[in-house]
């Protein structure tokens, strides 16, 4: 130990002066533990000390405070094999938005990694996303403990605090090596003893744009049969899954949907890749649909001018108007397209939604794109029923019209992607850190063994975070 402190010394690591700590507080000393990344044997060297603080505590992962802390949770995490996971400090307000990156499962166990405590407040700042993707954080270790109520604050939020040394402790080891004066050593010591409480500062939650309202709230807000009918259809079947039934065959279509029609609000179908589609599909699937309660999505993505769609969705071999309670429509094209599918769809009932965001990796609707998505949705809310989305929380400009719903696809038990860039949340960060309303799940419970046990699984945990979110 006493080897370590004279060593962060000599780095000049520990500094002395006045310096303003992230507390508010003014201290006579300060760690600065970034210059590490400069001495890979230090840093080897704290990341075993680290690890054998918590050799009796169970943790599947471990997550470093960014940024100091990030180089030492990977040196953890490389010398003895134990995966990690990355806090984003600035999460984008693109893409899938990611808190937590890295793959893991819903109830592992993450270790926090950090350099110093103080008040404990980075700790919690990292805990809140890691809980929030379903991680659970019971213990976190740390190189300093300042003893300035970092211990106390985390364990009242049920976090154990590990500490390989106490700030006094390595004065006093700098006092006895004659490399800082008495004086010195009793500043510091005064200091410590007059804070030992710094208190967690009141960081107010990043404003979020979630629908607090009930389904069956909104249910009575939309304009449109559809849209008010599934949201009636959800809090009926407890329900906010939609099954993307992305099978070969039409055959296994409507064997799939029997199975886990039991669970789904909604199905959603590429008509346009089933080689066995017959004219008599639409009515089959209806009558699936009817005897399990669910709402029929054909993802046809129209994306042409009006007066082609109008066509596309009337016609051809499809006649997707026939049969789908609800299609999507890109707003490439502008807004013509809405009124080209509403000169068709609105007298028969049918809702449409608008893909505000998508799930793949490196896509372009973002930004100015969603907000145009979400102004045409107002226009033309009787036809509307609302958007694909991926984080509608993160929305400029607060949450959208609550009649108008949101999907997204892209959800998976664990997050994650696919080769072809597809990216994956959990139902839980979908619908409760992204506000979304309906998860869209295709390979998470068609590749399953039991699709249907286990779309009950995904139904359930949706149904949990959208109770969470309403409370
Ligand atoms: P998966 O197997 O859960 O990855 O299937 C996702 C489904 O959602 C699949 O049918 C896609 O065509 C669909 N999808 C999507 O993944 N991402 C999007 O942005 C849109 C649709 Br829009």
């Amino acid at each position: 130990m006493e080897s370590l402190v004279l060593q962060l010394h000599e780095i000049e690591a520990v500094k002395f002066g006045n310096f303003k700590l992230k507390s508010g507080i003014f201290s006579p000393i300060y760690i600065d533990l970034r210059l590490i990344v400069s001495y890979p044997s230090l840093l080897q060297q704290i990341s075993s000390l680290l690890l054998s603080a918590v050799s009796s505590t169970t943790f599947d992962l471990v997550c470093g405070v960014p940024y100091t802390a990030l180089p030492i949770a990977t040196c953890v995490s490389i010398s003895n094999n134990i995966p990690m996971v990355m806090r984003r400090k600035e999460i984008k307000d693109y893409g899938t938005s990611k808190a937590i990156e890295g793959a893991f499962k819903e109830n592992q166990i993450c270790l926090i990694v950090e350099d110093l405590v103080t008040s404990g407040a980075s700790v919690l700042e990292t805990a809140a996303p890691l809980k929030a993707v379903g991680l659970k954080v019971t213990d976190a270790v740390v190189l300093i403990d300042r003893e300035q109520g970092g211990r106390e604050n985390l364990a009242e939020n049920g976090i154990r605090l590990h500490s390989i040394i106490k700030l006094k402790e390595m004065i006093e080891i700098l006092r006895k090596n004659g490399k800082v004066s008495e004086e010195m050593e009793k500043q510091v010591k005064t200091f410590l003893e007059e804070n030992r409480a710094v208190s967690v500062p009141a960081v107010a939650p990043p404003e979020k744009a979630r629908v607090k309202l009930s389904y069956s709230e909104r249910a009575k807000m939309s304009k449109n049969p559809t849209g008010k009918k599934l949201f009636e259809v959800m809090v009926a079947k407890e329900s906010n899954l939609c099954l993307a039934a992305d099978v070969s065959t039409a055959a296994e279509l409507l064997a799939l949907a029997d199975k886990v029609g039991p669970e789904i609000c909604l199905l959603k179908t590429h008509v346009d890749i089933l080689p066995d589609f017959t004219p008599e599909f639409g009515s089959k699937l209806r009558s699936v649909a009817d005897k399990h309660n669910f709402l029929i999505f054909e993802d046809r993505k129209f994306a042409d001018i009006g007066n082609t769609v109008t066509m596309q969705y009337e016609g051809g071999v499809f006649r997707i108007l026939d049969w789908a309670d609800i299609v999507n429509a890109h707003i490439i094209s502008g807004p013509g397209i809405v009124d080209g599918l509403k000169l068709k769809g609105l007298p028969r009932g049918r809702g449409l939604l608008l893909l505000a965001e998508m799930s793949s990796s490196g896509n372009l609707a973002k930004g100015d794109y969603t907000a145009a998505a979400v102004k045409i949705a107002e226009i033309h809310s009787d036809f509307v029923i609302g958007f694909i989305s991926v984080n509608p929380a993160s929305w400029q400009g607060g949450p959208v019209n609550p009649a108008l719903i949101h999907a997204t696809p892209g959800v998976q038990m664990v997050a994650g992607g696919d080769t072809l860039g597809q990216q994956y949340n959990t139902p839980y960060s979908v619908v409760y850190d992204r506000g979304s309303d309906i998860i869209i799940v295709g390979r998470g419970i068609i590749k399953a063994e039991n699709p249907a046990e286990v779309a009950r699984d995904y139904r359930l945990q949706g149904w949990d975070a959208y109770m969470a979110r309403c409370t």
